[in-house]
Order: C-alpha cells, then structure tokens, then sequence
C-alpha cells in the first residue's frame, strides 16, 4: 500500500496555519447514483480529504470507497460508526474514542472487534478523540451510542475530557455536533479547547455555511467537516472548497497561530 501519512499532512497545514475541509460521505445516504455526481465535483474541486462513515453502519464501506479511490486522488479517511464500517482501502482511520460517553462499547469495545484486522492491513491508524456535544436534537451518534452528549453551556467539561484525550495519547481532538445538528459546536467551546491543548483540531456537525466554517476556523478548528447540507445542495461542495482555498491564500497575521509576517520581523 502506498502510505499518505494523513497525520503527517494534518501536522504539516497546521503548522503553517493552512486551515483544512472535509467531505463526509455517508454510505447509508449515497446511493451509486449520488456517488458519480459527488465524484464528478470533487475530481474538478478536491477537498483536502474525503471522509467516509455514518453512525448507522449498514453498508459497506469496501465498495464506495474503491469506487471513489478509482475516480479520484484525494485521501479517504474513514470516520467509522463501529468496527464494521473498517475498510483496508482507505489511506487513514480515524481510531475514535467517544470521550464524551460512558458506553465500553465506544470507548474500547468497537477497537478490539476490528484490531486484528486493522494491524493486519497497515492502514494507517489516528487515534482520535471523539466528544458529542449537543447539537440542539438528538443526533444518530447519541441515539446509537446510548451515550449523552456534553450539554453545550459546558464548555469545562468539553475542555477537560479534550485534555484527558490528549493526556491518553489522542493524536486528534473532535468535537463533534452531530450530522445535521441545528446548532454547530459553539465558538466558545472550540476557542477554550484550543487554548488547553495542542493536538489539531476537527470540527464538525451542522456547519451549512462559509460563515459557520469562517467562525469554526477562527476559534480555533484545524480541519471542518461537512456532510449533510452536500446530501440536498452538491453545489455547495464547490463553493466551500474553493471558499476554504481563498481563505488560506488570504491568511496573514489575523488567522494565523503564533504567527509573525515578514515584514515585521525585518523592522
Ligand atoms: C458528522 O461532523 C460530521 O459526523 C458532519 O456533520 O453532516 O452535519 O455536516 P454534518
């Protein structure tokens, strides 16, 4: 297999302040027929990633993914619902611990159902944090999960369980809203957890607009992902695509980390 190494390019961006956006395809939602239209968009205007994955894993992900990696170059990264939904021709695993949830299941169990056969594929594996906060509806991952998500005025509690991933050995934090979330993760809560800790950063669950991706970035998201409103309005893919590309090729000072322009540094 030839080795991407997701991680590595997720490091990378990061450190130059090169924000990322991702495609969730949800094999439950896309039938074959979706699956060339959304194809034929992404060969003109790749996302940084393709991720692949739902909370209710019925369908293999085997099939749509090699039909996609026969289309396409981008790098698909499986956000799987359970051990299921592991596939040895994606290029990454997001290895998903749901923090925020009590359920053995989700935190532990899924992993030992499929490790065998993750270490056997050299798939490249990205221990992950994965904390539910509520999105302002009861989303497939708390209904499937059994799990509560952290109520959204607690920031605290978000921020803490982000450092406990992290103090684990989580390579990535996700904060996740749930699909199709009325309300995205709060600003506030992506701002207080970047500021406790340095792992990147994922955001997703109910981002339907450049303004929302805008405010995830600016507190603090590494990466954006964005899935349910490219189900009903596929044009949309283009348009954040190419938003997220003017946004990086517009980033100074103002959205950059740590970051000192040039100019400045030669006074
Ligand atoms: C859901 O974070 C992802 O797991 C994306 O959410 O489908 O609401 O964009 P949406």
């Amino acid at each position: 297999m030839n080795k991407k190494n997701i991680y590595k390019q997720i490091l990378v961006n990061r450190e130059k302040g090169r924000k990322m956006l991702a495609v969730l395809i949800d094999p439950e939602k896309n039938d074959l027929r979706n699956l060339a239209s959304i194809i034929a968009i992404l060969k003109i205007c790749p996302p940084d990633f393709i991720f692949i994955g739902g909370s209710h894993g019925v369908n293999s992900t085997d099939s749509i993914i090699e039909i996609i990696k026969e289309e396409i170059d981008t790098s698909v990264v499986l956000f799987p619902g359970d051990a299921s939904q592991f596939s040895k021709h994606a290029d990454a695993l997001l290895y998903l611990s749901l923090l925020s949830g009590r359920n053995p299941e989700y935190l532990i169990g899924q992993h030992i159902k499929s490790s065998v056969a993750i270490k056997q594929s050299g798939v490249e594996v990205i221990p992950t944090s994965y904390l539910l906060i509520d999105g302002g509806k009861m989303s497939t991952v708390e209904y499937i999960s059994n799990t509560k998500p952290i109520p959204r005025d607690k920031k605290e509690i978000v921020c803490s369980t982000a450092i406990a991933g992290e103090l684990l050995g989580m390579h990535l934090t996700y904060l996740e809203a749930g699909s199709g979330a009325n309300h995205p993760v709060p600003t506030e809560i992506i701002s207080h957890v970047r500021s406790m800790t340095s792992i990147p950063l994922i955001v997703g669950g109910g981002i339907c607009s450049t303004a929302a991706i805008e405010a995830a970035f600016n507190a603090g998201a590494d990466l954006v992902v964005v899935g349910n409103v490219f189900e009903t309005k596929p044009e949309k893919m283009t348009e954040f695509i190419h938003w997220v590309t003017s946004f990086n090729e517009g980033d100074t000072s103002g959205q950059r980390d740590n970051f000192i322009h040039p100019d400045i540094i030669n006074l």
